[in-house]
């Protein structure tokens, strides 16, 4: 798909609500690059509509996501927000795949158990790379805000390392947790995390670049 010159972009551009069967709205590289690959992952169908950040201020894309962020996902004229949300309902879609854990309770909630940690903890952590703590003025400040960060996110990366000791992947079998894993090391390696000594997380990066789809999605979203 042609992302830019895609019906939907259009759409966006003049005020249109989409009506295609399902769309997502992606950032290249952001939290969107998770919905990305597990949309590829389970097969399903679905346009393209690569933002700007100036897409995120027009009221469209407003009346989609009242927070002018990504990604949405519109199926059937219906928008959702909140990467982890979107994740579940496409697994929910294609149950076959089992990325959300299968029928197993235990496995289920492990499932969910990664993702929170990613989306709740592991993700906000990264916002002083992304502006958060502009408002301190002074680069001096805005930089230690950066390193509390570096800090406190290597805690978090050491505490996966550690999990992913003998596993492949976070819960028993691959999951829609994985690729968002994945988005966040992508973070961490941009923004000087020093990851050097947590070889399974080297190890989980490489195994999932493998991955065809992977490949795919990141050359689609021109990130190789
Ligand atoms: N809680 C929301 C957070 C969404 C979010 O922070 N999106 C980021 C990309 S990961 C974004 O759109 N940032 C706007 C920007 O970078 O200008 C979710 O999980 O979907």
């Amino acid at each position: 798909v042609d992302a830019d010159a895609s019906l939907t972009a259009i759409a966006l551009r003049y005020g249109i609500t989409p009506m295609t069967q399902m769309t997502l709205y992606y950032l290249p590289g952001s939290c969107s690059l998770a919905v990305h690959i597990v949309l590829r992952w389970v097969g399903q169908s679905f346009d393209l509509v690569r933002l700007t950040r100036e897409d995120f201020k027009r009221p469209s894309y407003l009346a989609l996501n009242p927070r002018g962020l990504a990604p949405v996902l519109v199926h059937d004229g219906w928008a959702l927000t909140q990467a982890a949300a979107i994740l579940q309902y496409i697994s929910d879609l294609h149950p076959d795949h089992g990325l959300d854990g299968g029928r197993n309770v235990n496995d289920r909630a492990e499932v969910r158990r990664w993702l929170c940690f990613l989306n709740s903890d592991v993700h906000p952590a990264f916002r002083p790379f992304y502006g958060s703590t502009a408002y301190l003025a002074a680069p001096t400040l805005i930089e230690t805000s950066k390193n509390a960060a570096r800090e406190a996110l290597m805690a978090m990366f050491e505490q996966i390392d550690r999990h992913l000791e003998g596993r492949d992947w976070l819960a028993r079998e691959r999951s829609i947790a994985d690729p968002y894993l994945y988005t966040m090391l992508r973070w961490a390696q941009a923004n000087a995390i020093d990851l050097s000594g947590q070889s399974e997380l080297a190890r989980f990066f490489r195994r999932i670049e493998a991955d065809p789809e992977v490949r795919d999605t990141l050359s689609i979203e021109a990130l190789i």
